[in-house]
């Protein structure tokens, strides 16, 4: 059949201009003439909707009427970044057409309009940016997908930076209306809490368990439609919004408690209210918790329901659906499956285990300690106490499994099972996950590695064949086609267009490296686009800075391990030389910071101040002038990691060994030409594997060095007497020389870094410098600098999430491309 009305599908100038003055009028209630540059994003955007709608509702059909394996993709966050130009572009509407009929509205450019655009910051970071490349590439690779999370109404706040300390505003992205999502109200979902269990004989005789809960809130789906790059799939990302439940609100209406009801509307509401950052304090634990229960337990509800509509029997349940849990925040779906099957469905504990096992499959995103998910026992039974029950019963079965493997070896019963007895009892979520997961998978070799052998080899000796690796990868799509239009062009016409769906074809680039002519071009594409960043931060900052001079940048999370302030003292350093007149041959260098910090974190924040202490101090002296900027760029959101990855020379990828479970950015820096200085870590590794040693500059201790310093006894007091030029860019920070005269302000930090130094800063300072140096040297070969640029392009195909998702859909999911075919 024909899903639309093909006159609202045209993907030419005319058309679009069609469709714009129809939504400006009928949806907007606009007229052309007083439309503003937020209207016209928003008809422009519903113009592009409508066009998305024929290959959304296809790809929906094309699955009711032929099953096929899907992937259920749970995670608490996508952080998905601005959607009208990923649209255009992976519809297929050009710049040009979106131009044409822009024109019209007397709007010269398309940029203006997507200047407008709200990002939904429904993430942190890497893990919630990882999940929206995901979703790309699983629409680019024609795989049936949806991707299952939460619709906060506030997602990560924005930054501001005052007297150089980070200051928090809410995200209201909201506000403008978001002409994306599709509410769903008839497929909303109820989700219990709190309440007690009671065991009951069913009509057969058998003893049951049943919940009641004490409290409930409804979810609301609203969906995102993500398209794939010129194809007709297009999945759905299903964000669930809480909200009160009417029922209950009767109820207690008739009872005449009126302000009761309204209590419950208020405390289900905010359940999707806020995205929490990870900052590992205690705060809004609670809430986390239930807001992970309530997207999992809505998620896996429609997957059953989608089954029964469909008249398959629930056993199928593993061949239609592959659930991959990001990190351990959906881990509950392993109990509330386990609960839906038994209680709600009435199947035996052994069939239900056998579908749970047999559909859920675990990443993890990290070795930190203090980031695994722990629940204190007595809350978690408090709030889910049928799942806790089910929780006893899945460990019980397992430990009896243990005790069979390693008769009397109490030390490792303790240790793999799901309830943490050490101190406070606790709900080790990643163990729950591990034990009922097909797979589990780290993110890079290094991580994977790591996680086998450091952090569960006790879990890997028992199930060697569960554990894998699939390293990251990054949208060639959002983040070169769009990202770099420029080195788009370059590459469209040296390799041909095809590399934005192949990127291993970029190899073909290698032919050039000797070619004087091209690296030339090569160089001038990327000062195109650094004059463009150079904009940018002298009307956000103030600071004027050389489009010519090295763009060296750090942006991420601001976090100690990261070790932002590593790079920091290498700024220092590097203005202490050229005061002392040490700076001969050190080319001109701007330095880029860009990065949150988690609201309770108290170090990072300091991290940001000290940061913007040492720019003050620098770009005020006119010693550095044309020599030595120093900017942190306020807010960094996708929007602005689109405008700084293309203008980058030099990628900071400097966390501690071992730390850094992958990193994504460092992806999105090599591929846009940029040389990696980095340490042995996530997948750095990789990155230098394939750029070739000779174009990456490596520093620092390896993981095992590390290790070993640790447990030899690490003295940072001694490193510092052994560095003159440590010394004293230590000696300055305590005067206040970057604090205006104040100089206790640095003070944790300081004491911080000469007392423990938990992320050895110090250890690898001076290993740093040496490569800083180096960085240096290879500048100054400018045509040198550019052919090892186009190597790393050339060689980065690798981290396309297309190659990421080809490895989840074979060795994990078992599931495959669904070309969707649209019979208009
Ligand atoms: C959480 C917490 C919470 C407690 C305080 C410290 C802390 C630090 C980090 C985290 C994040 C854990 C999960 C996460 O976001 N991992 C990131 O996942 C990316 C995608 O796989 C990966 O590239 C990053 O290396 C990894 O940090």
């Amino acid at each position: 059949g024909c899903f639309a009305d093909p006159e609202r599908a045209g993907l030419d100038a005319d058309a679009v201009f069609d469709g714009m003055t129809e939504h400006l009028f009928f949806t907007l209630g606009k007229l052309a003439p007083t439309a503003s540059n937020h209207d016209l994003y928003m008809a422009l955007s519903y113009a592009v909707r409508d066009r998305l709608m024929t290959r959304y509702l296809a790809s929906l059909e094309a699955i009711r009427a032929r099953p096929h394996k899907t992937v259920a993709y749970l995670s608490a966050e996508f952080l998905i970044g601005p959607q009208l130009n990923s649209n255009l572009l992976n519809l297929g509407i050009s710049k040009e057409i979106a131009e044409q009929a822009l024109r019209r509205f007397r709007i010269e450019s398309l940029d203006q309009i997507l200047e407008v655009e709200e990002e939904p910051g429904l993430g942190n970071g890497g893990l919630g940016r990882l999940a929206a490349c995901y979703m790309e590439s699983l629409a680019s690779l024609q795989v049936p997908a949806i991707g299952y999370g939460i619709r906060y109404e506030f997602g990560i706040f924005n930054q501001l930076i005052r007297d150089g300390w980070q200051v928090e505003v809410t995200d209201k992205w909201l506000k403008g209306g978001w002409p994306w999502e599709l509410p769903q109200p008839e497929e909303a979902c109820f989700v219990g809490f709190g309440g007690r269990t009671e065991s009951y004989t069913d009509g057969k005789g058998n003893y049951r368990s049943r919940w009641i809960p004490s409290e409930h809130a409804i979810g609301i789906p609203h969906d995102v439609p993500v398209l794939g790059y010129r194809v007709n799939t297009c999945n759905r990302l299903r964000l669930w919004r809480a909200d009160a439940t009417e029922s209950f609100d009767f109820y207690a209406f008739n009872i005449g408690d009126y302000y009761g009801a309204v209590e419950e509307k208020v405390g289900s509401e905010t359940l999707s209210k806020v995205l929490y950052p990870n900052d590992g304090t205690d705060e809004g634990r609670r809430l986390r918790l239930k807001q992970q229960h309530f997207f999992v337990s809505c998620s896996l509800q429609d997957m059953l329901r989608s089954l029964g509509n469909r008249g398959i029997p629930i056993e199928e349940f593993p061949n239609h659906w592959t659930v991959q849990l990001n990190d351990t925040h959906p881990a509950i779906a392993v109990a509330e499956l386990m609960r839906l099957l038994i209680d709600e469905h009435y199947l035996d504990w052994d069939t239900a285990w056998d579908i749970t096992t047999r559909s859920v499959a675990y990443t993890n995103h990290t070795l930190l300690p203090e980031a695994l998910e722990k629940w204190d026992l007595t809350r978690f039974a408090s709030l889910l106490p049928r799942h806790l029950e089910l929780i006893y019963e899945i460990n019980r079965r397992f430990l009896q499994q243990v005790r069979l493997r390693y008769p009397g070896n109490d030390a490792i019963q303790r240790k793999l099972s799901i309830i943490d007895e050490d101190g406070g009892k606790a709900v080790r979520m990643a163990n729950l996950a591990t034990i009922a997961a097909h797979h589990v998978n780290g993110v890079a070799a290094l991580h994977s590695d790591l996680l086998k052998r450091q952090l569960m080899p006790e879990f890997a000796e028992i199930w060697p064949e569960k554990f894998t690796n699939i390293t990251n990868g990054v949208t060639p799509r959002r983040w070169v086609a769009l990202a770099n239009p420029a080195l788009s062009r370059l590459l469209d016409e040296h390799v041909g267009p095809e590399w934005i769906t192949n990127m291993e074809l970029l190899t073909k680039l290698e032919e050039r490296q000797h070619d004087t002519a091209f690296l030339e071009q090569w160089g001038a594409t990327k000062l195109s686009v650094k004059r463009k960043l150079a904009g940018y931060i002298h009307r956000q900052t103030g600071v004027l800075v050389d489009p010519s001079s090295l763009f060296d940048v750090q942006v991420k999370r601001i976090h100690e391990y990261k070790r932002q302030h590593l790079n920091a003292l290498q700024v220092i350093t590097h203005y202490l030389r050229i005061k002392n007149g040490q700076a001969n041959g050190m080319a001109p260098r701007t330095v880029i910071f860009g990065g949150k910090a988690a609201p309770g974190y108290y170090m990072a924040k300091l991290i940001i101040r000290f940061i913007n202490g040492i720019a003050e101090t620098i770009n005020a002296d006119p010693d550095m002038e044309g020599r030595l900027r120093v900017v942190f760029l306020p807010d960094y959101n996708v929007k602005l990691a689109e405008q700084i990855y293309p203008a980058s020379d030099l990628s900071e990828q400097v966390s501690t060994a071992g730390k850094e479970a992958s990193g994504t950015g460092n992806m999105k820096f090599a591929m846009n030409g940029a040389l990696t200085i980095g340490t042995l870590d996530g997948a750095n590794v990789e990155i230098r594997e394939r750029v070739g040693p000779e174009n990456f500059f490596l520093f620092g201790k390896t993981e095992t060095e590390i290790m070993e310093l640790q447990t030899k006894g690490y003295r940072p007091r001694q490193i510092v007497e052994t560095l003159p030029e440590l010394a004293e860019a230590l000696r300055l920070i305590g005067l206040g020389h970057f604090s205006n005269g104040d100089g206790e302000l640095f003070r944790p930090l300081l004491d911080n870094l000469t007392g423990f130094d938990p992320f050895f800063v110090l250890a690898d300072f001076a290993d740093y410098l040496r490569a800083q140096d180096e960085v240096n040297q290879a500048w100054t070969n400018r045509k040198q600098w550019n052919r090892m640029s186009l190597l790393n392009t050339a060689r980065t195909g690798f981290f396309s999430s297309d190659r990421s998702i080809q490895d989840y859909c074979q060795t994990i999911w078992k599931a495959e491309p669904f070309p969707v075919e649209i019979t208009c």
